[in-house]
């Protein structure tokens, strides 16, 4: 059991889902501490009904506790969990900053849960689009080797944080009553839109999402080979990002065969009866922590393609619920 586990960023949409977890999760520690940033300090939380003061985040705070799991921006992840590796804490890192480094694990529990158990230093989790996509990729990847993905994202406002969704519900207003909104998340109005950009430009025309997709798919499954072809959109709607996925594999994978691997793999769930209009839909994925999947079809344009559509409670899975995954991970093999 771990003696002292500090949760960062406690504040924050990811952090209060993942106190949320850990209580109703129960998750085995004697002691726990909410650490934010100087601005949230001093607020009062209650967790296990028990109230606790939020205490400011430095350097120094990380001493005496054996786990942090942090939902930082960027910024404040490269900066501070240094010194929480060198406190000698186990660290997870919700933040994009540490995923890709030399010697950082990047985990998703149900896809390669020995490179947390390895890991020396920071555990990153990784970018929400990413966990769902590669959620879904892994049981097909096992059983006849991905060698190419095409993914269009469908993303939430709410993976541009707790403003993002402000400006979809404000900026919906305003539209509907005839009046002017300034967004301040989006370069574009997102009501009543969809905007393909999310994150910075890149190379060869991507974005920082888009290549997300593709160099975290590659580490997490452990293969530089897998082509991927990233297409990320955001478009109005509040919780849970939806995507396409067209998947070349070695060698063809039936529809039926790939339910059966979907239905078999732990975190999944097939909801797939177009003929009675069943598939995963937001509104019905919201506050799950599973990774929903319909609409499995053949690629009828590739003899050995398969094509479906995914949908994940983006500050859950693709957050704050596979943090917390880690840590019970790592709780079990103490
Ligand atoms: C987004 N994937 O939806 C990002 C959040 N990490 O903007």
């Amino acid at each position: 059991m771990f003696q002292n586990v500090a949760v960062i960023g406690a504040t924050g949409a990811v952090g209060r889902i993942m106190r949320q977890l850990l209580e109703e999760r129960n998750f085995p520690a004697k002691k726990f501490r909410f650490i934010a940033s100087p601005r949230s300090a001093g607020t009062k939380l209650t967790f296990k009904n028990q109230e606790y003061t939020v205490e400011a985040l430095t350097r120094e705070c990380f001493a005496g506790s054996d786990l942090v799991i942090a939902s930082t921006p960027d910024d404040v992840a490269a900066d501070y969990l240094p010194a929480a590796v060198e406190s000698g804490a186990k660290v997870i890192d919700e933040s994009g900053y540490w995923r890709m480094k030399e010697g950082v694990a990047l985990v998703i529990p149900e896809v390669n849960p020995q490179d947390a158990l390895n890991a020396k230093g920071i555990i990153a989790s990784p970018n929400c689009s990413t966990t769902q996509m590669v959620m879904a990729l892994k049981p097909l990847h096992d059983a006849a080797k991905v060698k190419r993905v095409i993914v269009s994202t469908y993303q939430a406002t709410s993976g541009a944080g707790v403003q993002g969704t402000a400006d979809l519900i404000d900026g919906t207003k305003a539209y509907l009553s005839g009046k002017d909104y300034k967004y301040t998340t989006f370069k574009h109005p997102i009501a009543f839109n969809c905007i393909p950009q999310i994150g910075s430009e890149k190379e060869d025309g991507y974005t920082s999402e888009e290549l997300k997709m593709v160099y975290e798919t590659r580490k997490m499954l452990g293969d530089e080979s897998i082509q991927v072809n990233a297409t990320c959109v955001r478009i109005p709607v509040a919780n849970c990002h939806s995507e396409t996925i067209t998947v070349e594999t070695e060698r063809p994978i039936s529809p039926s065969e790939a339910r059966e691997l979907f239905e078999s793999f732990p975190g999944l769930k097939v909801v797939d009866d177009l003929k009675n209009g069943k598939y995963p839909i937001p509104s019905e994925c919201d506050g799950s922590d599973l990774v929903f999947i319909g609409r499995i079809r053949k690629d009828i344009s590739h003899p050995n393609g398969l094509s479906f559509w995914c949908v994940s409670d983006n500050l859950r899975k693709g957050a704050a619920t596979n943090a917390v995954q880690i840590a019970e991970l790592l709780a079990k093999n103490l």
